[in-house]
């Protein structure tokens, strides 16, 4: 068998996480029209008679570093390509961006195959564009495969696990079988208001927004979760509270259905709104919000 792990990098907003989602028939990343919507690396474990690849979903790389908070976002874009077997490096749209240019370097630097895939090709018109792009991509980087695809729409992606397995190194399963991520449910939890949140708030969304659970009880009927939203500003809980409330209503409901989905079980949701002053800007309470991957 074929076991390893597979890094997803790109810009943000290329498809990563959709892309995973897809391949592991699961929603287990958060998605969402806004860059910047994944923060956490997370785990998506797909096992075959062929193997396992170990997918690794990433927050976007990008080039500003203005505060702790992307610098945490950068630190764990950049320290995925450590330990991993096989690249995947997604692109959207057939050009190259400024940033792609410091992408290009790194995977230079880490030496590991690198499979291209052009993402949102549902998008694409004229299919030879395609090809010609692909021709001139193949002098900038020794690329193992270049492959069209569709996150969305299912498009090609058998053909994009295929030449992953074949670049993964022989060997055991690294995870049980039966094991789809390496995240808990709380986090998972969380995860889905913040998306719903980001989804519901649209330009509206304060940057600096994160959601902690702080309490999570299972019991036989039903779990309960109390989930706090933290802001950075109380112009910014107002934003998110809504008029009469109404903006926490709807993001709760969206919330609670997928959380059932996910655990399979009825769900009280508890989401309150509290505010920490410069939250993103300071390690510490950084640290203290879990984000220290
Ligand atoms: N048309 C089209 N849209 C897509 C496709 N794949 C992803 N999208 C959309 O692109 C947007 C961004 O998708 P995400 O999966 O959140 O992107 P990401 O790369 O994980 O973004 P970050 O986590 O912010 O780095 C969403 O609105 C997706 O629905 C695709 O194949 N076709
Ligand atoms: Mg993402």
């Amino acid at each position: 068998m074929n076991c390893g792990y597979v890094a997803l990098i790109g810009r943000p907003n290329v498809g990563k996480s959709t892309l995973m989602n897809h391949l592991l028939k699961q929603k287990i990343s958060i998605t969402s029209r806004k860059p910047q919507t994944t923060r956490h690396r997370i785990l998506g474990i797909n096992t075959t008679e062929a193997g396992q690849a170990i997918y690794m979903d990433t927050p976007g790389m990008h080039d500003s570093e203005k505060r702790a908070l992307n610098r945490y976002l950068n630190r764990t874009a950049d320290t995925t390509l450590l330990g991993v077997d096989v690249v995947v490096w997604l692109i959207d749209g057939l050009s190259w961006h400024e940033y792609d240019e410091v992408i290009f370097k790194k995977l230079e630097q880490a030496g590991l195959p690198v499979i291209l895939a052009v993402n949102k090709v549902d998008k694409v018109k004229d299919k030879d564009t395609i090809l010609a792009f692909f021709a001139e991509a193949r002098h900038r980087f020794p690329f193992e495969q270049m492959v069209p695809i569709s996150a969305l729409k299912g498009t090609n992606l058998e053909q994009l696990e295929n030449a992953v397995m074949q670049l993964l190194p022989e060997g055991g399963l690294i995870y049980p079988e039966d094991q789809i991520t390496d995240r808990p449910e709380r986090f998972l939890c969380a995860e889905i208001v913040r998306e719903k949140l980001t989804r519901r708030l649209g330009d509206e969304l304060p940057y600096a927004l994160t959601v902690e659970i702080e309490r999570y009880e299972e019991q036989p009927e039903i779990t309960k979760i109390y989930a706090i939203i933290w802001v950075e500003r109380s112009t910014q809980k107002n934003i998110v509270i809504g008029k009469a409330g109404e903006m926490l209503k709807k993001v709760g409901t969206d919330a609670r259905h997928d959380i059932e989905k996910l655990i399979g079980q009825k769900v009280y949701l508890q989401l309150w709104v509290k505010v920490k002053k410069g939250w993103s800007d300071n390690e510490r309470a950084l640290q203290n919000l879990g984000f220290n991957d």
